[in-house]
């Protein structure tokens, strides 16, 4: 376990960051007309990284404009393969200054370098990459006979993944033919700014894509702003029900990728340690600020006393610390606001009768964190068996068959993901078609791709994002 902060200079020295940012709004950076601003803050220090302008009506509606110019002038006229040429050109420059992403994003956010550098950043890029891949085969491609763009998409995302969730919005609206404004969550600004730049860099014709920050209020603007034609959101179940009445009775196109309260279920016939790693993957990966986490241990009576014995001897070992060094496992809480929140349900928890456990961990001093936490003894009466926590903690219940486990699985208004270890691939198969789930992960978890549709039932939301499924959310036919 790591026991202090030590912040890594050499890594700030591959990102400059600005005192003040604007607004990225027809291919140029400029202020809020209202000259309000609002402080990015590294949560790993507490230190102000920098202003941020704050994006009000006027500035929404100058964005807007500037998606609906370039989508009329520019964009939906060029051909797909030049739009791919555009698509490609960004993925090569996000792999050129991945380094700088990374860090700059491990700074903003508080993941660990090792997953910004190894998971997100790669990613992002692979988005770019596939969905250049469609630009010019969309006529032939079995979206109908005419696939059109929807014209502007208005899309605000959350401070979890402020990268990657910014390539699965605007990757396939743009390889679609759409335009783009897009607001990225208020505490993880930064990265979005960069793309902005990557942008610039691209020669990517001005108003293409667009970014206003700012925090909910500037977010409700956008999507209910009578110039975007399609809404796309990624955040809490409340602002999605809440974007999804704003819009009723609109002709504008959402989808909305919400919370989720995952199952990830061990039964007794599966490779024990592999399932440990999947278990620990599932709910410390990125702090457990994970939409699809597996934040509901689900295990086989049979096995639980070894499984939670060779659980807590893993959990001894993982760092937490410092996400830019990189031998970090897990980084910093994202704001105070979300620290709070988990400490909160987590209180509940153990008020509710839940037993509670952390190893031995001295955290930092100044900055929000949250020790890796797993609570035993937990029914599906208690509230962390129930609502989403968001954070490095993990409920265990246990099951005597498959069927209570899918019952148990079930037991949620979510539907996002869910996890299944056994060696039986009948077990899989089955289990994969009672689980409501929009993702169901056979020993593994947490594994993205491009080319897989992801997304939820129920209150998780509806629509797909990636693969064929993603570009078709953004294509009108
Ligand atoms: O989310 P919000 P918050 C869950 C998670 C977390 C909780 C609260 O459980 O603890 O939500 O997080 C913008 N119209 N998830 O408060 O408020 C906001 O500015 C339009 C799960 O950060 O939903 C930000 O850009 N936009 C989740 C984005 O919505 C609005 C990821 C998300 O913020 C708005 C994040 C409005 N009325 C949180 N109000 C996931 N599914 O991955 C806010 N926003």
């Amino acid at each position: 376990m790591v026991l202090s902060y030590a912040p890594a200079p050499e890594s700030r020295a591959v990102v400059d960051i600005d005192s003040s940012y604007g607004l990225f709004i027809d291919g140029e950076f400029t202020d809020a007309a209202s000259g309000s601003a609002f402080k990015s803050v590294n949560p790993a220090t507490e230190e102000v990284l920098a202003d941020i302008a704050e994006a009000g009506p006027d500035d929404v509606d100058r964005a807007v404009a500037a998606a609906r110019r370039a989508y009329d002038r520019v964009w939906s006229r060029m051909s797909g393969r030049d739009r791919g040429k555009y698509l490609y050109r960004i993925a090569r420059i996000i792999q050129e200054r991945a380094r700088e992403l990374a860090v700059l994003e491990s700074i903003d956010n508080g993941k660990p370098i090792r997953e910004s550098r190894d998971v997100d950043v790669p990613l992002v890029a692979a988005h770019f990459f596939y969905y250049a891949g469609w630009a010019d085969k969309l006529p032939y491609a079995g979206f109908g006979v005419d696939p059109r763009p929807h014209g502007v998409a208005g899309q605000v995302i959350p401070w979890n993944f402020p990268l990657l969730m910014l390539a699965w919005k605007i990757a396939p609206a743009l390889a679609a033919g759409n335009t783009v404004v897009l607001k990225p969550a208020e505490t993880t600004p930064l990265t979005a700014l960069l793309f902005a730049q990557i942008c610039q860099q691209a020669d990517l014709p001005p108003g293409v894509v667009n970014i206003v920050t700012g925090a909910g209020e500037t977010g409700r603007l956008l999507v209910e702003h009578p110039g975007v034609d399609k809404v796309a959101f990624t955040g809490s179940t409340e602002v999605g029900k809440a974007i999804a009445r704003a819009v009723a009775g609109t002709d504008k196109k959402v989808t909305l990728e919400l919370g989720g309260k995952a199952a990830n279920i061990v039964f007794d016939d599966a490779p024990l340690d592999q399932a440990v790693e999947g278990i620990v993957n599932g709910i410390f990966f990125n702090q457990g600020h994970v939409c699809c986490a597996g934040s509901r241990l689900l295990v086989q009576e049979s096995v639980y006393d070894d499984v939670l014995a060779r659980l807590k001897r893993r959990l001894g070992t993982l760092r937490v610390g410092d996400p830019l060094d990189k031998n970090t496992d897990i980084g910093a809480i994202n704001s105070s606001e979300q620290l709070q929140r988990i400490r909160t349900l987590s209180d509940v928890g153990e008020a509710e009768g839940a037993e509670r456990w952390s190893p031995a961990c001295d955290l930092p001093d100044r900055g929000y964190w949250f020790p890796p936490t797993v609570f035993t003894g937990v029914t599906q009466a208690h509230r962390i068996a129930r609502e989403e926590i968001f954070g490095p903690v993990l409920s265990v219940l246990t099951f005597r068959t498959p069927a209570e486990a899918v019952e148990k699985a079930n037991n949620t208004p979510y539907g996002l993901s869910a996890g299944v270890w056994t060696d039986k691939g009948s077990r899989i198969l089955w289990m994969s078609n009672q689980l409501k789930a929009g993702v169901v992960w056979a020993n593994t978890f947490n594994k993205f791709d491009p080319t897989s549709p992801f997304g939820g039932y129920k209150e998780s939301g509806y629509g797909r994002e990636g693969g064929r499924h993603g570009l078709e959310a953004y294509l009108a036919h």
